[in-house]
């Protein structure tokens, strides 16, 4: 193990041997393997977008086995997907590369007023695949949050118990403007209860310069928060001061100047890393291949 992991496994002392094996996986795998950096392909947008948003722009993607082939191709530390599609390829792939078991999911076909996942597998279904964590999305600010909350504690006690980590996607939503969403205030909070609820590793969106809540504003006229960088390092900081992994999404397919400058700040903001989907997949093979490399560079060099 390098130094670099091992500083950071050092902050989740107080786990069992499972979770930190397992969370040393994660971290020593792929190209950024040892570097206390992580780059997963999370592929859930076939239930959370649905097959044409999702594959329709590069149709190979239809097929599960081509995700997990781009990531181990591209050198990933995991691969992020629903039971279906963990199922489909864990025969070849369990082993080959962590797999992660998302096991609640939402789709698109209902209002936003009250988001609230389906659980969609649990972790008996992550242990039979050979998954190294699972994965679990809140949303903070929905009429449900309490419910996912004590959901998530059950669930990360089980996980835990069988020594598997738990990733938590916290994506506000629900009872507040789209704008409010990626403001830098709310996406902290976000950030900040899924630490609290025992989250191993913590995904958020890369946060906007905007500060929704009221009564927040006054505390971020003291906090540096007009770039990126800034943003990211606040957030982190938030991530009980830098001592919880926290990663960053990619968002819907852009070009590749403006991923590349996202990925620039989050990195030099501290940030540990990025859970990249669709600016991955949606991009013909070689072009992916060659965006996550770009991506991992800046995170190894970082
Ligand atoms: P992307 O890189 O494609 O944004 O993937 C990250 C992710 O968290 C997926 O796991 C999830 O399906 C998606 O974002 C949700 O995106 P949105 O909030 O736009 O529905």
């Amino acid at each position: 193990m390098t130094e670099a992991v091992s500083k950071i496994l050092a902050n989740y002392a107080g786990e069992n041997p499972g979770v930190i094996g397992n969370m040393r996986r994660l971290l020593m795998h792929g190209r950024l393997g040892g570097t206390g950096k992580l780059v997963i392909l999370p592929v859930d947008q076939g239930f959370e977008h649905g097959p044409a948003r999702t594959f329709g722009p590069n149709p190979p993607g239809y097929d599960p086995a081509y995700h997990a082939k781009l990531a181990v191709e591209s050198g990933c530390n995991g691969y992020a997907a629903p039971l279906g599609f963990i199922e489909a390829i864990a025969h070849e792939y369990a082993g080959a590369i962590p797999l992660i078991l998302k096991v609640n999911n939402s789709d698109s076909l209902g209002g936003p007023e009250s988001p609230c996942s389906a659980l969609t597998s649990n972790v008996e279904d992550a242990l039979r695949l050979g998954c190294s964590a699972i994965g679990y999305t809140i949303y903070p600010g929905s009429e449900h949050r309490n419910q996912m909350y004590q959901d998530l504690r059950d669930l990360i006690a089980e996980a835990r118990s069988v020594g598997l980590p738990t990733i938590v996607w916290s994506y506000a939503r629900g009872q507040m403007p789209k704008e409010a969403e990626t403001s830098v205030d709310v996406i902290a909070y976000a950030a900040q209860i899924a630490c609290q609820l025992g989250a191993h590793i913590v995904k958020v969106k890369p946060p906007t310069d905007v500060v929704w809540q009221d009564a927040a504003k006054k505390h971020y006229e003291s906090i540096p928060i007009a770039t990126l960088e800034e943003r990211i390092r606040h957030v982190v900081q938030s991530c009980f001061d830098g001592k919880r992994i926290v990663i960053f999404s990619g968002g819907a397919a852009k070009g590749r100047d403006a991923v590349i400058e996202e990925i620039q700040n989050i990195a030099a903001g501290g940030g540990f890393g990025s859970i990249v989907g669709r600016n991955a997949f949606q991009r013909e093979h070689g072009e992916s291949i060659q965006l996550l490399h770009d991506i991992m560079d800046i995170y190894a060099k970082a």
